[in-house]
């Protein structure tokens, strides 16, 4: 019994020693490969990580809008009127676009694909009277050579704006179906 337990016969629990001369060239190498397979996926996933929290601070406007200069628009593929279209805008948080300056216009005339497009400019209220939809003093704009003409279209009056196919500005009867742009914030 005790010349039994004395004999180191079953020292072989790892039996990468038991194969003697064959394992021992074989284990250092796959060790090292092992570790630079780690290295190397710890790393990508770290890569892939920042990449998706720099493409994630990027990305400030929802799918489907386009973002410029901090904002974000919405290019409808649709015709509405003017109201239905502004409505379409205010139900996204947004409104129709309010054209603040010149580089806003060169954007939005770049982006319109020359198809007309309602933007929030009206004169509903008081004829001859242009306002923003919200608010934002009319000190831009870009009407077409003639316009706003209020010309009368049938029993209608001309006092909701819109972009023509070269991005200037017509007045035309808010019941017209047209293309429309919203405009919102960034999402936080
Ligand atoms: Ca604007
Ligand atoms: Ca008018
Ligand atoms: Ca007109």
């Amino acid at each position: 019994m005790s010349d039994v337990a004395g004999e180191p016969q079953w020292d072989g629990e790892d039996p990468g020693t038991w194969t003697g001369g064959l394992s021992p060239p074989r284990d250092p190498p796959l060790t090292n490969r092992q570790l630079v397979i780690t290295t190397v996926i710890i790393v990508a996933i770290k890569l892939l990580l920042m990449t998706l929290v720099l493409t994630g601070s990027a990305l400030q406007c929802q799918w489907g809008w386009d973002q410029h200069q901090g904002r974000c628009y919405f290019f409808s593929w649709t015709n509405r009127s003017w109201e239905a279209a502004r409505n379409f805008c205010l139900a996204e948080n947004a409104d129709l676009v309010v054209i603040n300056n010149a580089r806003e216009q060169n954007y939005l005339t770049i982006k319109a694909d020359s198809l007309r497009r309602w933007i929030g400019f009206t004169d509903q209220g008081t004829e001859g009277v242009w306002r923003w939809v919200d608010s934002t003093p009319a000190a831009f704009t870009q009407w077409n050579k003639g316009e706003p003409n209020n010309l009368r279209n049938g029993l209608s009056d001309e006092d909701c704006a819109h972009l023509l196919e070269i991005g200037l500005w017509n007045d035309e009867p808010c019941s017209t179906s047209y293309r429309w742009i919203c405009e919102r914030g960034p999402t936080v």
